[in-house]
This record gives C-alpha cells, structure tokens and sequence, in this order.
C-alpha cells in the first residue's frame, strides 16, 4: 500500500513551534510578503534574514512529538512505500525517525548562495552577511521556498501522488498552493483522503475522511 502524508505547521505545533495563521501565529506582526518573499528579501535583506536566524536558533529549543515519532515508525514499517512531504522548514520529521522527506518550501538548516546556486548545510546566523563557503562571496540567503517561488521536489511530490493508495494530510489550513491542491489531486487517482487537524479547514470537504484533533493525539492512533 503506498502512502502519501503531507504535513504542515500543525504537526510542530505541540513541539514548541509557533504555526503561522493561529493567533499567536509567525506573520503575526509581519506583513507575510515582507519576510516570505523574493521582494521583501529584496527590499530588506536583513529583517528577512533575521526572521529565519530566530527561527533556525529556535530549532535547538524544541523536540520532536508524538506524531513525528508516529511517522517514524510508519516509515520503518511501510520503507520506500510512505513518501512524507512536509510544508514545514524546521527538522522535527527527521529528528523524529523519518530519514526520506521531502522539503517542499526548503529548510532552515539550509543556506542556498544566490551568486554559485551551491546548498550547504547552516546552523548558525546569515544576517550577519558571511561568506559563500564555495564561492567566497556575500550572497547566501535562507534555502526557503518565498511566495511566488516554484516548491522544491514537485516532480517526486506528483509522481507519488499519482501512486497514492492513501493520502493523509497532517496539521495545515491548506491555505498555500500548490499544497493545498493535493488532496484533490490524489483522491482524482482513486486514493482514500484522511485530514487529521486540531479544527476543519476549507479542504475538509474534500477528504474522505476529516478528523479534529491535536496531531499528537490523532497522528499515532491513525499510525498504529
Ligand atoms: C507557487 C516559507 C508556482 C517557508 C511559505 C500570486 C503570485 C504568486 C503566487 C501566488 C499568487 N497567488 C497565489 C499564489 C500561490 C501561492 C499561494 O498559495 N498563496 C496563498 C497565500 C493564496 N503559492 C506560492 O507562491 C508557492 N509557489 O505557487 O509557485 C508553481 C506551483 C507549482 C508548480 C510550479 C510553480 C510557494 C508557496 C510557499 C510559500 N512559503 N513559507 C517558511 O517561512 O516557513 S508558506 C507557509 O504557509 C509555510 O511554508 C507553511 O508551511 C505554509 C502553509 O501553512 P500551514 O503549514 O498550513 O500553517 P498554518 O499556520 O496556516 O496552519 C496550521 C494548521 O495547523 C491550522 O489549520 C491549525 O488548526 C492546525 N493546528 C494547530 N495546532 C495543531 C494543529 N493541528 C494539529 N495539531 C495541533 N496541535
């Protein structure tokens, strides 16, 4: 049986990371184009780089939960037949058992060069301007995928999706494209669609099945 399990900020929430649209959510206080775009990093590179340093520091203060633990054991169990595409730029899924994700709006732990294209592996602060570890010049950004900016992985994402037995959505308002589109896209290839999430969303409709809950609760009964 192949798995599809997409998640979003909902899965990390009980771990300590802030979600971005509930009330005390990450845009709260920021104008999301400001610090989530090509533009804004543009216009202000270093309230943007600042942005991701707190949230990259921030990574050494959490841990994984329940239901990254859950999809750990998944993985072990189902191998190459679960693929996990996460919405989520922290390292949880990882920390938490799951060695093949994929990353579709990029990583913290990630720093892309704008002048070589090399990715390296990033632990600690870009707003203070260092230099690209290839091609020696100031020009790493946060390997995050901005508004208007094509998601890593799409080939993969759609190819297992077009595979799905099962496609399960963890932990996000699906209120992103093309995301949020992969329920849809799923459920036209036959799969069975569950949504696990603290509270319905405008994509409840369209999942077979739509269960409320915190993702730590719901993530390991649905797993085991
Ligand atoms: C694209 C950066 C084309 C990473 C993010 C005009 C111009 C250009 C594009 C567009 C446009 N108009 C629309 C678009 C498309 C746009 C889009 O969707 N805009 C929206 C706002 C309408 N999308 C894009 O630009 C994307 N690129 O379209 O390129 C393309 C497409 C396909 C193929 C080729 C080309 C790029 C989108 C990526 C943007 N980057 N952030 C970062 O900073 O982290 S988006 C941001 O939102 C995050 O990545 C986040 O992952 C994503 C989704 O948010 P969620 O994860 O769902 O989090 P949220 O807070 O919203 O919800 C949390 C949920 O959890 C809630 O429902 C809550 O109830 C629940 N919850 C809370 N606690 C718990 C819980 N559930 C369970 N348990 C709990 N304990």
């Amino acid at each position: 049986m192949k798995v599809v399990v997409l998640t979003g900020a909902g899965i990390s929430a009980e771990s300590g990371v802030p979600t971005f649209r509930d009330s005390d959510g990450l845009w709260e206080g920021h104008d999301v184009m400001e610090v989530a775009s090509p533009e804004g990093f543009d216009a202000d590179p270093h309230l943007v780089q600042t942005f991701y340093d707190l949230r990259r520091a921030h990574l050494d203060k959490v841990e994984p939960n329940a239901a990254h633990l859950a999809l750990g054991r998944l993985e072990q169990a189902l191998g190459d037949d679960l693929v996990i595409v996460t919405q989520n730029v922290d390292d949880l899924h990882e920390r938490g058992g799951a060695s093949r994700v994929l990353h579709m709006h990029g990583e913290l732990r990630s720093a892309l060069c704008l002048s070589c294209a090399q990715r390296f592996g990033w632990d600690t602060t870009l707003a203070d301007n260092p230099r690209c570890p290839g091609c020696d010049r100031k020009a790493l950004r946060p390997d995050i995928v901005w508004f208007g900016e094509i998601p890593y992985h799409m080939d993969e994402i759609l190819f297992a999706l077009s595979e799905a037995d099962v496609f399960c959505s963890i932990g996000t308002s699906a209120q992103v494209y093309p995301a949020a589109a992969f329920v849809e896209w799923a459920a036209q290839r036959g799969a069975r669609t569950v949504e696990l999430n603290l509270e319905r969303t405008g994509a409840s409709e369209s999942f077979d099945e739509s269960r409320q809950g915190r993702a730590g609760d719901l993530v390991p009964v649905w797993v085991d």
